[in-house]
């Protein structure tokens, strides 16, 4: 999660100026043709193209961020925190992102209707919750449909909790204790070919994974690293049987460079810093996730669900506000990630989600979105 200096400097535009800097060559490139002798009925020079958004906002009724999508049954549901205006302050550890239940979208095709299918877990309905509501996940396995969601306990620190449902949509009935082991945010949730099911979790700043670093929570560690040492990973446990509980240790995933290096905390464009996403693609395993401060959706290849995940690109460039996060699913043999941006508010705390295709080049790498587009 953000910072305060940095979330305003990205509300005034962050991930425009590359497409402006853009517009700006092709406009230059045309002034100087028409310095030439131009044959008086010659196209004139169009003017810059202003950037817009790649896709639309899929609800406009309520904000919505960090879409975790699945298909069950044949149609998408689409897991989101459900952002509100709380009237809280802005700081460092992102104390406005007030959320306090979640709603449950779903649609039977992308580009088709999408249904908000109204409160499926309310803050007051969590025993042990304290406040803020972040970005959940979701998974269906014995007959039961799981939603697993970071809040912070009733002393502020983050954990993870799950709550159940008969029905994709909910309502979800949370269990009366946070599952023992957890900690910090964002919960992914993948369960492989064999039947195991694995939880992923983590992100760094207001996200608290650096206060675990030692195993035992601790406020006072700083929520940067010196840059030379090896980033904070995400974690992984495998699920038991029941999904309510880690059926082994929690690990560090580990996430290298080309050279079988861990990446470093200094390396910003590449490592891992909150909204982490498993996906498997011709028997690999995608770990992609968020860079935070440096705004980009970038992902890792490996051959074990537990990684380590060897660092290959960028999936997607900066969006509109200082978060960004996503998850990435197939339908109807068409991959597709889901992400949000501020298009609606212009505001980094009220998001609103989104999707579009994800495309792959025959070797399996992902092709780089571009989510701001030049008008036509
Ligand atoms: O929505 C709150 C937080 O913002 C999420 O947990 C992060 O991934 C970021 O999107």
């Amino acid at each position: 999660m953000l910072v305060s200096r940095l979330s305003k400097a990205h509300l005034l535009g962050f991930g425009l100026p590359l497409l402006l800097a853009g517009a700006a060559c092709q406009s230059n490139s045309s002034s100087s043709e028409a310095t030439t002798a131009a044959p008086a009925d010659s196209t004139q020079a169009a003017p810059a193209a202003k950037p817009t958004f790649l896709s639309k906002p899929l609800v406009r009724d309520i904000y919505t961020a960090d879409p975790s999508a699945h298909v069950f049954g044949g149609r998408i549901y689409i897991y989101p925190s459900h952002d509100i205006e709380a009237g809280i302050p802005e700081d460092d550890n992102g104390a406005h992102f007030a959320m306090r239940d979640y709603h449950v979208l779903s649609m039977d095709s992308v580009g088709g209707k999408v249904t908000d299918h109204g409160v499926a877990l309310d803050i007051k309905d969590i025993p042990w919750a304290g406040r803020q509501l972040w970005a959940p996940d979701a998974e269906f396995k014995n007959g039961t449909y799981y939603l697993y969601f970071p809040v912070k306990d009733k002393q502020d620190v983050f954990r993870l909790g799950v709550a159940t449902s008969t029905s994709p949509t909910g309502p979800f009935k949370a269990d009366a204790k946070p599952i023992a082991g957890s900690y910090s945010i964002d919960p992914n949730v993948f369960t492989d070919a064999d039947g195991q099911s694995y939880l992923y979790f983590g992100g760094i700043w207001g996200g608290q994974l650096q206060r675990w670093r030692s195993g035992q929570y601790d406020s006072t560690v700083a929520p940067n690293q010196a840059p030379q040492e090896p980033a904070y990973g995400p974690r992984v446990a495998r699920l038991s049987k029941d999904m309510r509980s880690f059926a082994g240790p929690v690990t560090e995933v580990k996430i290298l460079d080309e050279n079988g290096k861990p990446l470093l905390a200094g390396d910003t464009k590449r490592r891992f810093f909150e909204g982490g996403w498993l996906h498997k693609y011709q028997g690999k395993y995608y770990y992609s996730y968020s860079t935070g401060d440096t705004h980009l959706l970038v992902y890792a290849v490996g051959d074990k669900p537990t990684g380590p995940f060897t660092y290959k690109g960028v999936i997607m460039n900066p969006v509109q506000g200082w978060t960004t996060h996503h998850s990435i699913i197939e339908f109807k043999g068409k991959w597709y990630i889901f992400y949000h941006d501020t298009e609606l508010s212009g505001k980094t705390h009220l998001r609103n989600v989104k999707v579009t295709e994800l495309k792959r080049r025959p070797d399996g790498s992902i092709e780089t979105i571009e989510p701001m587009v030049a008008a036509q």
